[in-house]
């Protein structure tokens, strides 16, 4: 691979500048990549060209990203690979990610395990109308597979192709970020390391270190905390439906998806200060009634509750997502709420477009979509921002429960089901707009 590279890497680069897009400061770098992948990879490496912290689904596609274009790079994940694996997070894949995965060689158990969605329901006033996701939008859809799946898949990819995934990393702290060689310092295999790198992904999610490590006045933080959360379990059922249904009731939010013919991913409003200890099984199953029932009777497919967890919503993104060497992607650099299932789209929309930039940098000698990355970038999270944002205020209840507001979701609600082009644009929105 660092012969490939070395063929590639035609233009030396010294002292080619790189402007950080800092809306608060802007930061002039040279960069000097001269000795980029020449180090050999030892077993904890010691130097990259493009170190990540982070194996989530940004880290692990920005780091599969990066080989396909013979860049190396070095995850590294402070969780055990066990506790990625198992962690249950999202369900809904956009067309673009999921063409993406294929492309890449990655979506060959998403393929045969995935259930494509063409449209969606939303139910309110006790009756559901369909939005046909792909009828309006050519032929669009998405793809129900769970979050820890892909994860999966991202994982065996890195690990066939020899990448360097280092796992229960801990402690890690980002140095020198506006230097020409940033590192990152960490404990690993009971010894401290340092991995010196051309760039820093920040792809640790949004309680990770590396947001914090840009200067206050490099960043501005935008934050919206709603005042409910959600409720989710698995439950060991058939399918109560062939394609997701989001429930606007006077009670609160429902949504039901799905996971698999024997598993199914339910969610409902709750308070998010709420405790699941409160939540029997045969509690939930009545609130699941009263909230999804219809005018003609539909009920949903009961069984045992495998797992249950509460989960806080928030809207939150921060500009730059970049500061010198450091580049912020996914979760680390934005939150939507899960109701219009972006963030995971989001994250992999981030760091196919900073694969982007950085093959354009290695292979072209062309730092200016570096330089663009978090402008570009940000186009994008406002535009999911704003979705996600819209699809939680029309289903959820807030509180007070003003009644005024009920009959402007129900107005809303009664629009995007009956006028084509209020359809269109959800069900865009809901597909995935393009990467870039
Ligand atoms: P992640 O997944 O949080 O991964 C970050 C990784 O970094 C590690 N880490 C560190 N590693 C080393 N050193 C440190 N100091 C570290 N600090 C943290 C963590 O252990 C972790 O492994 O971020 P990433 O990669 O940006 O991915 C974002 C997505 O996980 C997230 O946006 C989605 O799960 C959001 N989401 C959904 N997105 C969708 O696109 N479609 C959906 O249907 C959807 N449903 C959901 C969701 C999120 C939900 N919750 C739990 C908030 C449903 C729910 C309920
Ligand atoms: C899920 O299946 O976990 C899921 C589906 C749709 C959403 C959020 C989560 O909007």
């Amino acid at each position: 691979m660092a012969a490939d590279f070395a063929a590639n890497y035609r233009v030396n680069l010294r002292n080619r500048a790189l402007v950080a897009c800092g809306s608060a400061r802007r930061l002039r770098l040279p960069i000097n990549n001269e000795r980029a992948a020449s180090a050999p990879l030892r077993r904890d490496p010691v130097r990259t060209q493009v170190g990540i912290v982070g194996a989530g689904p940004a880290g692990l596609l920005l780091s599969h990203l990066l080989h396909l274009e013979g860049i190396e790079s070095v995850v590294l994940e402070n969780r055990s690979r066990a506790a990625v694996e198992a962690t249950l997070r999202a369900g809904v894949l956009e067309q673009g990610t999921v063409d993406l995965l294929k492309a890449t060689g990655v979506g060959e158990r998403m393929q045969r395990e995935g259930a494509v969605h063409h449209g969606i329901e939303l139910r309110f006033a006790g009756r559901g109308h369909r939005i046909d996701l792909s009828g309006l939008t050519g032929g669009k859809a998405i793809t129900v597979y769970a979050q820890h799946e892909v994860l999966k898949d991202l994982i065996a990819a890195r690990l066939a192709a020899g990448g360097a995934l280092l796992f229960e990393a801990r402690d890690a702290s980002l140095c020198d970020l506006d230097q020409k060689t940033p590192s990152i310092r960490f404990d690993h295999d009971g010894g401290s390391r340092e991995l010196a790198c051309d760039f820093v992904a920040g792809c640790d999610g949004f309680h990770g270190v590396c947001r914090p490590s840009m200067p206050e006045s490099a960043r501005i933080e935008f934050t919206r905390t709603y005042p409910f959360g959600w409720f989710g379990i698995l439950t060991q059922a058939p399918p109560s439906s062939p394609e997701l249904i989001y429930t606007h009731h006077p009670r609160g939010f429902a949504l039901v998806s799905t996971r698999s013919p024997d598993i199914q991913r339910l969610y409902f409003q709750c308070d998010p200060h709420d405790d699941v200890d409160n939540w029997p099984a045969e509690r939930i199953w009545e609130e699941f009634r009263v909230r999804l029932a219809t005018l003609d009777g539909w009920a949903p497919c009961e069984g045992p509750v495998l797992q249950k967890n509460i989960v806080a919503m928030r809207s939150f993104v921060c500009e730059p997502m970049q500061c010198g060497r450091l580049f912020l992607a996914g979760d680390a650099a934005h939150i939507v709420p899960p109701t219009g299932a972006k963030g995971l789209n989001l994250a992999v929309a981030d760091v196919w477009l900073l694969s982007r930039a950085l093959t354009a940098f290695y292979r072209d000698g062309r730092s200016d979509l570096l330089e663009h990355y978090s402008e570009t970038a940000l186009t994008r999270v406002w535009r999911a921002e704003h979705f996600s944002w819209w699809m939680t205020s029309m289903l959820h209840l807030f509180p007070g429960n003003d009644p005024f507001q009920v009959r402007l979701q129900l107005a809303e609600l009664g629009y995007v089901t009956s006028s084509l082009p209020k359809a269109t644009t959800l069900a865009e929105n809901y597909v995935g707009l393009p990467f870039a």
